[in-house]
């Protein structure tokens, strides 16, 4: 789905405009931000997206990590691997160009802060795949190396399992990044959605938030999404065309 020039001038303008209104911006993004980095998304109609082709049951949930603990950890040390090659893109660096916006992200890679954001204005709501913890939370964590991950092993602690310290279907968020994010969203003067299918919650349940204490929500994407009908207003296509315009 694309607009035509003069529609897209005229919609960069009106975002422009709304966001020079607004004193406090929050961005809340998903998936979409990294896929012009090569990072796969989960649900995309238009590419071969991960949950297209993988079961999240069996592997980013604490069921299919019990059943098959290797299998998961494979998966994710071959995702780590195409983290580890990949660079942050031209909607990553837009955002880090603009300290003062708050970064709400689901992405649980590091391109935010590799594009230069600071560590402590970003909120992992999803946890990070930088880290390994002990999966039985004896409170054990560990940074690896993406480009040469280290496979399925135990905790030195507690002997537990390690596995990577992202949040799975059934596991409840980081409350650090939720608190902090939640209150964020809540005394936003505007939301930037960039590149989610807002279908996974608690986290999508955040533009709603923002929209009942009287902010904005912007949202940009390739196609229509399931933030949508929150939107003030929608900028359809690649973030990575469209954040370096509306933010510059
Ligand atoms: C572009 C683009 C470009 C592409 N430019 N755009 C209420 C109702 C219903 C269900 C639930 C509910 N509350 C909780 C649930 C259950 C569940 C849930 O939400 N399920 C739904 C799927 C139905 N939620 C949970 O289980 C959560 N925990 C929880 O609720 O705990 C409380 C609790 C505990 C115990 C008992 C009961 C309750 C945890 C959710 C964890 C999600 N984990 C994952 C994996 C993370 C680790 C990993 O990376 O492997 O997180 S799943 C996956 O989805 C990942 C993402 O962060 C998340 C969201 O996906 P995202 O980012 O939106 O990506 P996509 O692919 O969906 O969308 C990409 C978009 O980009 C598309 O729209 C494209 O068009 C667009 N795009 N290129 C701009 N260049």
């Amino acid at each position: 789905m694309t607009q035509s020039l003069s529609n897209r001038q005229a919609a960069l303008e009106q975002a422009r405009g709304l966001l020079a209104q607004c004193e406090k911006i929050v961005c809340f993004s998903g998936a979409g931000l990294s896929a012009e980095s090569g990072i796969s998304t989960f649900r995309d109609t238009e590419t071969d997206a991960l949950w297209s082709r993988y079961d999240p049951t069996k592997l980013a949930s604490p069921e299919g990590f019990a059943e098959d603990p290797k299998l998961v950890i494979d998966w994710y040390d071959w995702r780590r691997q195409a983290i580890a090659n990949a660079e942050p893109n031209a909607a990553h660096i837009a955002l880090a160009g603009r300290p003062d916006i708050i970064q709400v992200t689901q992405n649980v890679d590091d391109l935010l802060e590799r594009a230069g954001c600071k560590a402590e204005s970003v909120f992992h709501l999803h946890g990070n795949i930088t880290h390994d913890r002990c999966h039985a939370r004896c409170g054990y964590q560990q940074k690896v190396d993406l480009g040469s991950p280290p496979g399925l092993r135990s905790c030195p602690m507690c002997n537990a399992p390690l596995r990577p310290a992202v949040v799975w279907f059934g596991e409840t968020l980081p409350q650090w990044a939720w608190q902090q994010s939640e209150q964020h969203c809540r005394t936003a003067d505007c939301l930037l959605v960039i590149g989610t299918s807002a279908s996974v919650y608690p986290a999508a349940g955040l533009i709603q938030l923002t929209k009942t204490y009287g902010g904005k929500v912007l949202v940009i994407n390739t196609q229509p999404s399931g933030a949508s009908a929150l939107a003030d207003m929608e900028l359809i296509g690649p973030c990575g065309e469209w954040l370096p315009q509306l933010l510059s």
